[in-house]
C-alpha cells in the first residue's frame, strides 16, 4: 500500500492518468508515469488490454516505487491478481470483470475498489456492492475506449454525482480544457488516457490538467 489513507487521497480534485501503451506513441509505461507523476497526477492506474497477468506483474513491480516516491496511488486495471502481488492501493473494475461485491470480499479495504458506472441505477448499485470509487462516462465523445458507448454528457454525469455519497471521476475526453466543467458537474476529479499518454509530452499536459483542476476547485471553494 503506498499511501496511507487511500480513501481520503482520493477526495482531493485529483487526477488518474490512465497507462495505455496503444496511445503511448512507442513510449515505454514507465516514461508515461515518470511523466505524469511529474506533472502532478495522483494516481496511475495500470492498465494494458494486450498484456497478459505475469507480464503486467512485471510491469507493475517497477512501477510501483516509483508512484510510492511520488506519494501517489497505484491501481490495477482489471485484475485482481496482479494488484495483489504489485501491493496496489487500488483495483479498478469494468461491466465485464469480477463484479464488484465479489470483489470487496476478496479485495478489502483499505484497498480502494473503483468500479465504472454510466447511469445513475448503476452507480447506486456499485456502491452498494462496495465500491470506493467510481469512473463515469464516457463524458465527452472518445475513441480510446474500442467498445466505449455514447458519451453521457455533463448532466448525468452531475445526476450520478448528486445521487451516491462516494467519489467520481469523469473519464472520456477530458483534458485540461473541459476537466473544470467536470470538476462543476460534481465529480471529485478527472481520469484521463489519450490527453497524457497520447501527448507530445504528457509532463506538460499533465501539469496542464493538474492548473486547470486546482483552478476550478479553489473557485468551487469561494
Ligand atoms: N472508460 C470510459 S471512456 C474510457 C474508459 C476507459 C477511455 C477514456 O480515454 P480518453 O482517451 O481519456 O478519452
Ligand atoms: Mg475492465
Amino acid at each position: 500500500m503506498n499511501v496511507e489513507n487511500p480513501a481520503r487521497a482520493l477526495r482531493r480534485p485529483s487526477i488518474h492518468v490512465l497507462t495505455d501503451p496503444r496511445l503511448a506513441r512507442g513510449r515505454s509505461h514507465e516514461e508515461i508515469v515518470r511523466a505524469a507523476l511529474a506533472g502532478g497526477a495522483d494516481a496511475i492506474q495500470l492498465r494494458d488490454k494486450d498484456c497478459g497477468p505475469a507480464r503486467l506483474t512485471q510491469i507493475g513491480l517497477a512501477l510501483a516505487p516509483l508512484i510510492r516516491d511520488a506519494g501517489a496511488l497505484f491501481v490495477v486495471n482489471d485484475h485482481l491478481d496482479v494488484a495483489r502481488r504489485v501491493g496496489a492501493d487500488g483495483l479498478h473494475l469494468g461491466l465485464s470483470d469480477l463484479p464488484i461485491a465479489e470483489a470487496r470480499a476478496l479485495w478489502p479495504k483499505p484497498g480502494l475498489l473503483g468500479g465504472s458506472a454510466r447511469t445513475v441505477e448503476r452507480a447506486l448499485e456499485l456502491e452498494a456492492a462496495g465500491a470506493d470509487y467510481l469512473g463515469v462516462g464516457p463524458v465527452f465523445g472518445t475513441t480510446t475506449k474500442r467498445d466505449a458507448p455514447k458519451a453521457i454528457g455533463l448532466d448525468t454525469l452531475a445526476r450520478i454525482a448528486a445521487s451516491v455519497r462516494i467519489p467520481i471521476l469523469g473519464i472520456g475526453g477530458i483534458d485540461a480544457t473541459n476537466a473544470a466543467l467536470v470538476l462543476v458537474a460534481g465529480a471529485s476529479g478527472v481520469a484521463v488516457i489519450s490527453s497524457v499518454v497520447g501527448a507530445a509530452d504528457p509532463e506538460a499536459a499533465t501539469r496542464a490538467l493538474r492548473r486547470a483542476l486546482d483552478a476550478t476547485a479553489a473557485q468551487l471553494l469561494e
